[in-house]
């Protein structure tokens, strides 16, 4: 009766949020869960080993991995129930993800809507799949309305790698609004808009994504493309039960929503 779960790095605050419901969720059915966590330089086999080495019962897998990459650590599970949070969507793997392209459509239609067309893109790593995923939904939106990026920056989900990225284009080659691949990035723009003395919203739009717990208090409160990481830890422990009973899982959708708080207008 122990699930194993593979994660990022738990100094960020998406994958800490799903770590902490999933742990009460497991508890809550009466199961342990064992945390491995990616550190530098430790590909995801060698954490999953750790679980294994551990005798989990069946693994949740929060690493970020392209499709062949999935399969192989399937395999590496030889037969024990998996479940993928972050793999690239065509990988055939039993996964647990948000869609990226419904919250990309519903962040540019915001801001196309409150007429703004320079619109600016801040990415995630290149390395992980739902980075690229939701870059290629901006895109796609975008497109939709005729448009291309103002900008293109990047970071790796960190606050600091926000905060450097806007000082590329400070103090003033921005765009009309800025469309942020995680909420801690967005924290990090913030930061250097606010040191330049860049108004939100009053000079640019600021959308992130995630919806950690924090970014209601954000100064000014974040909008963004919540998705709902209790949630999704706690239906990713379902639906790994489920895989572990042999029984068909009653799948909730998941579906993210725009949350509109103060960094729009
Ligand atoms: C994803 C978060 O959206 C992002 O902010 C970052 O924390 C990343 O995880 C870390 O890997 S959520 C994941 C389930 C795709």
């Amino acid at each position: 009766r122990t699930l194993g779960l593979a994660t990022s790095d738990l100094a960020l605050m998406a994958p800490a949020q799903i770590a902490s419901a999933a742990q009460q969720r497991a508890a809550a059915l009466g199961y342990h869960l064992v945390i491995a966590m990616a550190t530098p330089g430790r590909d995801a086999q060698e954490t999953v080993n750790e679980l294994l080495a551990q005798r989990v019962d069946a693994l949740l897998i929060n690493l970020p991995l392209d499709a062949t990459q999935a399969v192989s650590i399937q395999a590496q599970c030889a037969g024990k129930p998996t479940l993928f949070l972050d793999v690239e969507q065509h990988a055939s793997v039993a996964q647990c993800q948000y869609p990226s392209a419904t919250g990309a459509r519903q962040a540019v239609a915001h801001l196309v809507a409150l007429g703004h067309r320079q619109i600016g893109l801040l990415n995630g790593p290149a390395g992980s799949a739902s980075a690229r995923a939701r870059y290629e939904s901006w895109l796609q939106a975008l497109s939709e309305h005729e448009l291309a990026p103002f900008c293109v920056l990047q970071g790796d989900w960190s606050a600091a790698s926000g905060y450097q990225a806007l000082l590329t284009r400070l103090p003033d080659d921005l765009p009309q609004a800025l469309l942020v691949a995680n909420d801690q990035m967005a924290l990090g723009a913030m930061r250097a808009l606010h040191q330049h003395g860049v108004k939100l919203p009053g000079d640019m739009s600021l959308i992130g994504y995630d919806d950690t717990a924090e970014s209601a208090w954000y100064q000014p409160p974040l909008t963004t493309v919540r998705q709902d990481l209790q949630q999704l830890g706690a239906v990713s422990v379902d639906r790994l039960l489920a895989q572990l009973r042999g029984d068909t899982p009653h799948t909730v959708p998941l579906e993210t929503e725009l949350v509109l708080r103060e960094t729009t207008a």
